[in-house]
C-alpha cells in the first residue's frame, strides 16, 4: 500500500508543480497531437516486466490520477526487456483520451512503472497484406471458444485432446507461406469422429445443400480422396483447389480474428484449421474445425462464381475500417456461414457453418418447413436467425453491392501474376 500510495503523490506533486505545458504538444516521437476541448487521444506503448510485482496495476493507478480514459486495450508477449530474464514480459498497446496539460507528466508517470513507453500516431487506415507472404501476419487468434479457455467447450475437461490441439496449432503457428503444407497423422479416434460427421452429413446432402455444393463435394469425392474412411489432408486439398480456382489453403491454429481472416481471401487464400472437433459432440461445434473447413467451406470454393466473390469480398474488406470489417463480417456471418437460397423450389443450405453441421443442418429445414409455428427451437448452440435468399445468384448480387460501398481513400487491384496487390491513390 506504501508503494501504491508514494506513486500517486508524486503524480500528484508533479501535476501540481504545473511541469507539463498546455496546448498542442510533442512527445518522443516528435508529432503534433490534436487537441479538442481539452482533450487529446494518445496511443501509447509500453512493456511491463514480470518481475515487478502488479505492475500493471500500479499503471491503473496513474490512469486514475489523472483522469485518463481508456478506450482500448491490448497485450501481447514483449521482446526482451533490459533487466529482465524477460520470459513472461508483457507489452501493452492502449488508446486513451486525457487532459492535453496532463500528457506530458502522464506518460512520464507511466515512464517511472513501464519500460520502453512510447507513443504511436494514430494509422489512417488499417494495415492490410500487400503480398502472399503477408499473410503470415495475418494470424490474430479469437479466443472466445478455445477448449483451453472456454468452461462449456466439449473438450474443456480433456487433457488429452488439448494436449493434441496445442500440438496441432504449433504446426499452423510455425508454418511460413511458401512452405509445403504440414500434414497431420490423425488418430484412430479422431478417424471416427470425421467418419461419424462425414456419415451423416453425407445422407443428408442430396436433400438440403445446394448444388453448387453437391457439385464440389462430387469433385472432391472422385479427384482428391473425399470419404468417409480418412481425414482430408490439407495439402492434397489445396492442390486439388489451386487447380480448380486458384484457392489454396494454409494452416491455422483456430477460430481468425474477422479482419484477417477476409484479408487472406483477397489472395484467394483459405485459412483452414487442421484439429478436429471433439469425440463427445460430433454433430455440433462451436467453433471452425477441419470438418467445418474441410466440408462447410472446401466444396462451395471448388465453384469458380463462389471462388471469384469470395475473393471480391476479401478485397473490399482490405484497410477497411473495423466499423465495415464488422459489417461485412455479420453479412458474411448470414451468407458464407449460415445462409439459405431457393432452389428449384424448396431451400437449400449453402453457408458452411450449416454444411458442416449435422445437427444443426437437420434443425434449419424442420424450422423452415413449419416456418409458421410460432417459437421456433430454442437451443442456445444454434443460430437464433437465418436468412434465406431468393437464389444463390441474388444473395451473391447482394452481397457485391454491399461490399462496393465500402469507402476507402484507395483502390485495390490484384495481380495474379505476382499474386500481390496494387495499391492505388493511397494518400
Ligand atoms: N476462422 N479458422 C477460421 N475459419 C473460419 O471459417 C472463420 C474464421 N474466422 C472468421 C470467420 N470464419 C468468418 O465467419 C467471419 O467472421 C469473417
Ligand atoms: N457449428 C459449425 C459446425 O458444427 O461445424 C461450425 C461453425 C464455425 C463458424
Ligand atoms: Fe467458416
Amino acid at each position: 500500500v506504501g508503494r501504491k500510495r508514494s506513486l500517486i503523490d508524486d503524480a500528484r506533486k508533479e501535476r501540481a508543480s504545473g511541469s507539463s505545458s498546455p496546448g498542442p504538444s510533442r512527445c518522443d516521437d516528435n508529432f503534433v497531437f490534436e487537441e479538442k476541448e481539452g482533450l487529446v487521444k494518445l496511443n501509447i506503448i509500453f512493456a511491463l516486466s514480470n518481475e515487478e510485482n502488479a505492475a500493471f496495476f500500479k499503471t491503473g493507478k496513474v490512469f486514475e490520477t489523472f483522469e485518463v480514459k481508456l478506450l482500448h486495450i491490448e497485450s501481447r508477449p514483449a521482446r526482451k526487456l533490459k533487466n529482465s530474464s524477460g520470459c513472461n514480459d508483457l507489452e501493452f498497446f492502449m488508446k486513451c483520451e486525457v487532459h492535453s496539460s496532463d500528457k506530458d507528466i502522464f506518460i512520464n508517470s507511466l515512464k517511472r512503472i513501464a519500460d520502453s513507453v512510447r507513443t504511436v500516431q494514430e494509422e489512417k487506415v488499417p494495415w492490410f497484406p500487400r503480398k502472399i507472404r503477408d499473410l503470415d501476419k495475418c494470424q490474430l487468434l479469437v479466443t472466445k471458444y478455445d477448449p483451453d479457455i472456454d468452461q462449456d467447450h466439449p473438450g474443456f475437461s480433456d487433457p488429452e485432446y488439448r494436449k493434441r490441439r496445442c500440438f496441432i496449432a504449433e504446426l499452423a503457428a510455425n508454418y511460413k507461406e511458401g512452405e509445403q503444407l504440414p500434414r497431420v497423422e490423425y488418430t484412430q479416434e479422431e478417424v471416427a469422429t470425421w467418419r461419424q460427421v462425414y456419415q451423416n452429413l453425407r445422407s443428408i446432402y442430396p436433400d438440403r445443400a445446394c448444388k453448387q455444393f453437391l457439385d464440389g463435394l462430387e469433385q472432391l469425392e472422385r479427384e482428391c480422396g473425399y470419404g468417409e474412411d480418412s481425414i482430408p489432408q490439407l495439402r492434397d486439398v489445396s492442390a486439388f483447389l489451386k487447380e480448380k480456382t486458384g484457392f489454396q489453403l494454409r494452416p491455422v491454429a483456430g477460430l481468425l480474428s474477422a479482419r484477417d481472416f477476409l484479408a487472406s481471401l483477397a489472395f484467394r487464400m483459405f485459412q483452414c484449421t487442421q484439429y478436429i472437433r471433439h469425440a463427445s459432440a460430433p454433430m455440433h461445434s462451436p467453433e471452425p474445425d477441419c470438418c467445418h473447413e474441410l466440408l462447410g467451406h472446401i466444396p462451395m470454393l471448388a465453384d469458380k462464381e463462389f471462388a471469384q466473390f469470395s475473393q471480391e469480398i476479401g478485397l473490399a474488406s482490405l484497410g477497411a475500417s473495423d466499423e465495415d470489417i464488422e459489417r461485412l463480417s455479420t453479412l458474411y456471418w448470414f451468407t458464407v456461414e449460415f445462409g439459405l437460397c431457393k432452389q428449384d423450389g424448396t431451400v437449400k443450405a449453402y453457408g458452411a457453418g450449416l454444411l458442416s453441421s449435422y445437427g444443426e443442418l437437420i434443425v434449419i429445414l424442420i424450422l423452415y418447413l413449419s416456418s409458421h409455428s410460432v417459437q421456433p427451437h430454442q437451443d442456445q448452440t444454434f443460430q437464433p436467425v437465418y436468412f434465406v435468399s431468393e437464389s444463390f445468384e441474388d444473395a451473391k448480387l447482394k452481397m457485391r453491392h454491399y461490399s462496393s460501398s465500402i469507402q476507402r481513400p484507395f483502390q485495390v487491384r490484384y495481380d495474379p501474376f505476382t499474386c500481390s496487390l496494387e495499391v492505388l491513390d493511397q494518400p
